[in-house]
């Protein structure tokens, strides 16, 4: 039995629902909007094993399910994905849109489909919540940034994405 327990419009919480679909892992989705509640927002559940931290909860999924990996085997993919990672972090800040999407653009300049390349990675996963919620609060990418501009047109019907979305 597998929960994910978080605030329902939580962007953290909506990337680990994607992981967990990406990776056909089944789940609970257990939303809560209670100020009073002592639960971190997201909050994974496993047969009584507790985490916290999004990015935590999506790298253990990984490597505790190896099928339908999202990480590269390599060392040194792992840490250029955790470096694109810790650099589109400046969307986790909601002043920072502008620079988490010229972050965004070069890493996509060499025509990759996914930020993993052929396939979504977790660093994919991590950022599709921000691009949405960003959209939807009318800060869309900028057209002249083509490639992420053309990266979110595939992203945005992703069914890992569509299937998880808050409502
Ligand atoms: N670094 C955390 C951030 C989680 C986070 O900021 N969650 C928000 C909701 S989206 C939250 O619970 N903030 C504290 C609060 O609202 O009391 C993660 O990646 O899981």
């Amino acid at each position: 039995m597998r929960v994910i327990r978080g605030k329902r419009e939580c962007p953290f919480a909506w990337r680990v629902r994607i992981a967990a679909r990406e990776k056909d892992l089944p789940f609970e989705w257990m939303p809560f909007d209670d100020g009073g509640t002592t639960w971190k927002s997201p909050t994974l559940i496993e047969d009584g094993f507790q985490l916290t931290e999004s990015l935590v909860i999506i790298q253990y999924l990984d490597e505790a399910f190896p099928e339908r990996p999202l990480q590269a085997l390599g060392a040194r993919e792992r840490a250029q994905m955790r470096l694109r990672m810790a650099e589109l972090g400046a969307f986790e800040k909601e002043e920072k849109f502008s620079p988490g999407y010229e972050a965004l653009e070069p890493m996509l300049a060499d025509g990759r489909t996914w930020l993993g390349g052929d396939g979504p990675d977790l660093s994919d996963v991590a950022v599709w919540p921000f691009l949405a919620q960003l959209e939807k609060g009318g800060h869309p990418i900028p057209d002249d940034l083509k490639h992420a501009t053309a990266y979110w047109t595939r992203a945005r019907d992703r069914d890992s994405l569509v299937s998880t979305r808050p409502r």
